[in-house]
Formats: structure tokens, sequence, C-alpha cells
């Protein structure tokens, strides 16, 4: 079984879970020894395989313990500790720790006093009103769980939020690459659509060889419980639940089933139809004419889409909303391209008591993407644990403006901070300091349990705050864990017009906030889009991408795009309120 780093990072962050778990508490010190191992490995640059345990150590973040922990990984495949963890904590019971306001020790009492081992068994204790006499819960607890409970619904349970999908998918697709013969492997489904959770993952691989893809695959250490496997279909499970199907074709029919799998199911009916229109039959192999059974075309989805008189389709825009028509006309809303987005507005440095990457990293990250203008929002105080203070962020004010000076022209760099929406709608600091900020976003980060009127509220007085440019993260959801906080969304875009405050659109897997469809509801309002990376360490500065993906799956045109704007138009609207979409 080949072991790679990717196994490592999962093995750590498994272990930084499971031991919250076992302990109870998320800050003792072998949680934070896996956690530091956990940030030390997924930000080394080099190999670990060849590595002896003295080597290992010598990495900072990583003590004997861990080390002891990755040997044993690569050299026995598993761990032994992972193995009684696993055992002592069933998948179903972390679940349990996904829920809003439930911790390890919330956990720890629902198993000891009410044998709860799962999200099921959880729902059936609060329909009894179990938790309402249970230490430490509560009659306003189980109502809140209920709440949760019921919004998350059984489809929450069942579908991997797309935070867990995409990186899984990606470490499959790239074991698959270094595999002799394989020519292209593509994730299809659901997932390329870029939905927020996915039933399940569809990956296809075009090799003339496809034995050795199945077998490497297999062998992957994520792999719990095979399916069932043939020469050119395998499907799996993983140990948290998600299904994976893998199919192998020909290299000359990738094109054919990467459009088959890739769906939506609505979209490849109405090509279908197309191509019985035009005497012809589109599956999973080919567009090939009915009667003569001769390939039209098969190799590519551009020549699919050519033969059926379509320009290529975004896969984020396969929704059967409207975009083969619009395909026909020549008039799909544009691609927003990475290279097309200029900067980033929501970042953070290893200031916030989050962050992980230096000004400076984040600054060189930022430069090698291109970038011209980049605003660094570390949090504003009122965040527990991670908020800055008043005068740490003067000083950084000092640092930005002495590195600005020897940048030059090349990157405007805007001191900003990302102040915190108070249950009323007030913010950080007095208005003074506010307002000497370059630029400032505000976003809700508690009080989630407000009704529709008070988080409306709330949003808006902020809004109307003449340093606040931007709102943050508009729903605060945590897409699978945490619902969206309830808004009046008539109200909030009427308010976002009035003040000319823009809505970002958050890259964080974890969020995609706003969502496609609050985006779709605000595409005719004159309220502009912020794409936005959220980065808490400068890797993360690459999530702006799934923002763009985002804004195109809800037919965004690039011009309603801040990031797209030239230079002087960006830095002239983040200086100055009001500013137009
Ligand atoms: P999911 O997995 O529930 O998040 O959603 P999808 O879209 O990934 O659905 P899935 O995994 O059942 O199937 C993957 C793609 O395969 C789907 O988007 C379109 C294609 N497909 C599956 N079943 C059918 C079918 O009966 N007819 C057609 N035309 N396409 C299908
Ligand atoms: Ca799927
Ligand atoms: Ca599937
Ligand atoms: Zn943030």
């Amino acid at each position: 079984m080949a072991i790679t780093k990717s196994d490592v990072v999962d093995m750590l962050k498994e272990l930084v879970e499971l031991t919250t778990l076992d302990e109870g508490d998320p800050q003792s010190f072998r949680v934070r020894a896996y956690e530091s191992a956990y940030h030390a490995v997924e930000g080394f640059g080099g190999e670990l395989k060849g590595l002896s345990m003295a080597q290992l150590q010598k990495i900072s973040g990583i003590g004997k313990s861990t080390a002891t922990k990755i040997r044993e990984l690569y050299d026995t495949g598993k761990v032994a500790k992972l193995v009684e963890l696993r055992e002592k904590h069933p998948v179903s019971v972390l679940a349990l720790l996904k829920l809003p306001g439930v911790g390890p020790k919330a956990v720890q009492r629902l198993r000891a006093e009410l044998a709860i081992e799962s999200i099921e068994d959880l729902r059936k204790a609060i329909q009894l009103h179990a938790l309402r006499d249970l230490k430490g819960f509560g009659q306003k607890t189980e109502e809140k769980l209920a709440k949760a409970l019921e919004r998350m619904g059984d489809e929450g349970e069942r579908r991997a939020p797309i935070s867990v999908a995409l990186p899984l998918a990606e470490r499959i697709c790239a074991q698959l690459r270094e595999v002799p013969g394989v020519q292209q492997v593509a994730y299809c489904g659901s997932l390329r659509r870029f939905s927020e959770t996915v039933g399940d993952l569809d990956i296809v691989v075009a090799t003339t060889d496809p034995a050795p893809a199945m077998e490497t695959v297999l062998a992957m250490p994520i792999v719990d419980r095979v399916l069932g496997h043939g020469d050119t279909k395998a499907s799996f499970v993983t140990r948290r639940g998600l299904q994976v199907d893998v199919r192998v074709v020909a290299p000359s029919q990738i094109g054919a089933a990467m459009l088959y799998f890739t769906g939506s199911k609505g979209h490849n009916i109405k090509l279908r139809q197309r191509a019985i229109e035009r005497k012809m039959t589109l599956n999973e192999y080919a567009l090939a004419e009915t009667e003569s059974g001769r390939v039209v075309a098969s190799e590519t989805e551009e020549s699919i889409y050519a033969a059926l008189g379509l320009g290529w389709i975004h896969p984020v825009l396969r929704e059967d909303a409207g975009e083969i028509e619009l395909a026909e006309r020549g008039t799909l809303p544009l691609a927003i391209e990475k290279n097309a987005i200029f900067g980033d507005f929501h970042v953070h440095t290893s200031l916030s008591g989050d962050g992980h990457s230096s000004l400076e990293a984040v600054v060189a990250a930022a430069r090698a993407r291109g970038y011209r203008v980049l605003a660094i929002t570390d949090h504003a105080e009122g965040l527990p644990v991670s908020g800055v203070g008043a005068q740490a962020l003067l000083d950084q004010r000092d640092r930005i403006r002495a590195m600005q000076a020897e940048l030059g022209d090349a990157l405007t760099l805007l001191w900003g901070v990302e102040l915190n929406i108070g249950k009323n709608g007030e913010l950080d600091y007095d208005a003074e300091l506010r307002n000497q900020f370059d630029f400032c976003l505000a976003s809700v980060h508690d009080h989630f349990d407000l009704d529709t009127a008070a988080q409306t509220a709330r949003v808006v007085r902020a809004m109307q705050d003449p340093c606040v440019k931007m709102i943050g993260h508009l729903s605060a959801r945590m897409i699978g864990a945490r619902p969206p906080i309830p808004l009046d969304m008539e109200a909030i875009f009427r308010a976002a017009e009035e003040t000319g405050t823009a809505l970002e659109v958050n890259g964080g897997l974890p969020r995609l906030d706003v969502s496609v469809d609050v985006m779709r509801t605000a595409r005719d309002r004159k309220i502009p889009f912020v794409l936005t990376s959220d980065a808490h360490k400068d890797s993360e500065l690459a999530r702006i991408e799934n923002a763009a993906m985002n804004a195109m799956r809800a037919w965004i045109q690039p011009d309603r795009v801040v990031n797209t704007w030239d230079r002087s138009r960006i830095e002239a609207w983040a200086r100055t309120k009001g500013g137009s979409a």
C-alpha cells in the first residue's frame, strides 16, 4: 500500500478529532500536539516517506510521539492508536460533534447519560425531551438542537459537504494520474458542477491499461469497504461513508464519459433530445449517427457540444436551468477566469489568533498570483481568541505602510479589518479608529439563534456604518454543520443598494457564503459582489477560485464582480463608500 503525505495529514487530522472526543478537551496537550504536527506536515515542502525518526523530529511542530506514528503509518499502513480510538468513537458519534453548540464534553455526556451514539439517537432523545434535565443542556439547548436537526433534514446526514468531497476527489485523481498508461483523470458528477453537497463522487479515468488504475485506487487507505469492482468499474465507500464510483474508459472516449457523468441528468436529457433531432445518439461512449453508427464525436466535450450546434458549456452551468438555450444563442454568462481576478479583500495573517502565515508570506503569495490589490483583514478584537486589539492593528498599519513603500506600484496593500457585527449591529472599536482603515468588512460570528427580524436589523445596521464596505459571509452558515441565519433578503438587498455595501462571495469551502441561491436572487440588483478567499494561511489564497465558481453558478457576469475591475476603479470603490456596481 502506497502511503502518501496526504494520508499522514489525514491521520493527524483524525487524531485531532478523536483525541478531542476522547479527552473531552479541544485544548488538551495531546490535541494541540497533533494539531501542530498536522499544520507542520501540511506545510512541509518535501517528502516524508524516507525520513528517520530523528529527521522527522527535526521538523518544527513534530514531537517524538507523532514521529513514531508517522513512521508506523509508512511502515505498516496503519496506526494502532488510531485503530483503538476509532473503535471507541465510531463515525456516527463524530457526526454529533458537527452540530452547533455541541462540543466534546457535551458528546461525552450524551453518550454516558443517555446512550446517544448517533444523530438518529439524538433525534429520538429530543422527541422524548430527554435533554431538558441533562446537566449542561436544558430546555433552551434542546429546542436549539431540535431546530438545527430539523433544518439539516435527512439530507445533511447522507450527503457530503463539498469541503470534504473536493479534497478527497483531488487526492484520488492525483494518485490515479501517477499510474502508467493513464492519460487523463477527472472528477465529474455534482462535484464538477460545484454543488454544495454531493451524494457520491464520480471519477472518470482515460487509460490504455485499466488494471493498474483499478488496483491503485482500491489500494488507497481511504477505502473502507469495496462495494463492487470489475475490469473498468469500481465502487467503494470511505470511512466517513462517502461513496466513490470510478470508471475507466479508452482515451478516445473520455469526452463523452465526462459529459455523461458530469450531468446534471436534466442537462444530459436535453442534450440527448438535441442529438435525436439531428439523427444522432448520445451516450457515455460517444455521439454517433443513429443509422450508420459512425462516431461523430467522443474525445472531447467541446467536439460533442460543437456537433450539437453548441459552444462548450461550463460544468457549473449544467443544471438544466436554461443554459442550453443561452448556449444556442451564444449568450451564456461569461466565465470569471482565474487571471481576471486582480485582488483579494478578505485575508488573515498570523496576527489573528486563528491565522497561520506571516504578513510577508501572505503578501508574497498575493504577488505570485499577480494581484494588484490586497486587503489585509485580521479579526477585530470582539472575536474571542482570534481577535486583535487596536494597538496591534495600528502597529500592523505601520508594517503595511513600510511594505508598501518597498513594493511601490506592484501591489496596493489595503490596511483593513474584519469587524464583528454585534447582537444589535454594533461594531468593534470606536468610529474614529474604524474610519482610519483603508478597508473594513463586517461579519456575523455569533448570536446565530436570533429571529429573522433581529438578524436582518443587525446586518442592516452594520451596512449603514460609513466604514463598512462589505458584509462578510452573510448567512454565517457552515455547509452541513450550521444552518444559515434567517434573513429578510429583500430588506438586506435594499439596504445594500441604498448604502452601497457590497456582498462577499466567500470562497472557503465550509462556507461558500453568499450562497448561489442568494446570488441568483440578487442578480438584477445594484449590488457589487466581491470574491474573497478568507485565507487563514498563504496557500489558501487559491480559495478565491471557489468563489469564482460559485458566482458563475449563479450566472453573475464578471462586470458585477469587483475583483475583475481595473485597479483605479477597485481602489476608488475600496476607499469610498457607495461605489456602484
Ligand atoms: P449526486 O451524486 O446526488 O450529488 O448528483 P450527481 O449529479 O453526481 O448524480 P449521480 O452520481 O447519480 O450521477 C452522476 C451523473 O451521471 C449525473 O449527473 C448524470 C449521469 N447520470 C446518472 N444517471 C443517469 C440517467 O439515468 N440518465 C442520464 N442521462 N444521466 C445519468
Ligand atoms: Ca455523484
Ligand atoms: Ca454516482
Ligand atoms: Zn475572516
